[in-house]
């Protein structure tokens, strides 16, 4: 790992031109962490651009600098790329061919990171790419102000379920311990992340709700969103962030799923475990691939029944 750190800082010292990008839809680690890097380098001196494929959710617009997020172009002229929390390169929608004359690197934390880059720093222990940022500057004494705190924070906070997890260790906690003695307020994270929703999204969440449903004795619950609720609650995708978590507290629940119908018959699905059962693996017989044990998912297509048939079938070893 050291040699690594070693490695990435010696780019970042010797470059002066950087674009940063993370994966599609992106979460509270891939905004968190993206900008994290982008204010550090900001701070250095450096010329940053910051991308990703989707606009940001209104949810992160309470950090500084999210309207410096723009879309992919794949011709921004810089030296290095650096993808964060980004298991295969068509996630953050990176074109090969223009990577191939720059130093591409890739800092990730899915156990099924392709390893798409010229450098690969890929820490499949580390709780959110946030953490393994904080290492990375930690060790090449990058300036981490109060700013990059608060982003390194949500990026940890949101990848960690609020430090609930079992990836939360006791690193976990002392990295997050640092970010608040340099001036992260937790109330100021978490109230802007889970305690100011709109309530058309809690309408929607009401319909959602209603359509859980258990299987193999209760140890598997799935729950559905429809492009008709959107309509009803006007509503997006971005609006269901965090509902899977529902899903997967039922009581006896060992594992919650969400089918999300982003497109007409057209389904992302989202894997939640509670401990022991390994999502990916139920992920990789449906799509073959995509995720970390406790948290998996991908895209299918299909009517509601079949998609939901396809999941039930998926984790029939429940049984
Ligand atoms: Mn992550």
């Amino acid at each position: 790992m050291n040699e690594l750190f070693q490695k990435i800082g010696d780019i970042v010292n010797k470059n002066s031109k950087f674009l940063i990008v993370a994966h599609k839809n992106p979460d509270g680690d891939a905004i968190g962490s993206s900008l994290a890097f982008y204010s550090v380098l900001k701070e250095m001196g450096k010329v940053v651009y910051v991308e990703n494929p989707t606009d940001v959710p209104s949810l992160y617009k309470f950090l500084d600098d999210y309207d410096k997020i723009e879309p992919i172009s794949n011709n921004k002229d810089v030296d290095v790329v650096i993808a964060v929390d980004t298991a295969e390169i068509d996630r953050c929608g990176i074109d090969k061919n223009y990577a191939k004359d720059k130093v591409f690197i890739n800092i990730d934390h899915h156990k099924t990171n392709t390893m798409f880059a010229k450098i690969n720093l890929i820490d499949s222990n580390a709780a959110a790419v946030g953490c393994i940022l904080w290492d990375l500057f930690v060790y090449n004494k990058f300036p981490i102000s109060k700013k990059t705190a608060l982003y390194l924070y949500v990026s940890i906070m949101t990848d960690t379920g609020s430090f609930r997890y079992a990836s939360t260790s006791p690193k976990t906690m002392r990295i997050a311990a640092d970010l608040i003695e340099k001036g992260v307020n937790p109330w100021f994270a978490a109230y802007n992340i889970y305690e100011s929703r709109k309530l058309k999204t809690l309408k929607l969440l009401g319909l959602v709700l209603n359509t859980l449903e258990t299987y193999y004795d209760g140890k598997l619950a799935i729950e559905y969103v429809t492009q008709d609720m959107f309509k009803k609650t006007d509503t997006y995708i971005e609006n269901t962030e965090g509902f899977v978590n529902f899903a997967r507290s039922v009581r006896g629940a060992e594992v919650g799923v969400l089918l999300r119908e982003d497109e007409p018959n057209y389904f992302k699905i989202s894997m939640r475990s509670k401990d022991k059962v390994d999502v990916s693996k139920a992920a990789a017989l449906v799509f073959g691939g995509g995720g970390h044990k406790n948290a998996a998912g991908g895209q299918i297509k299909g009517t509601l029944g079949e998609v939901r048939e396809k999941i039930i079938e998926a984790f029939s070893f429940l049984a």
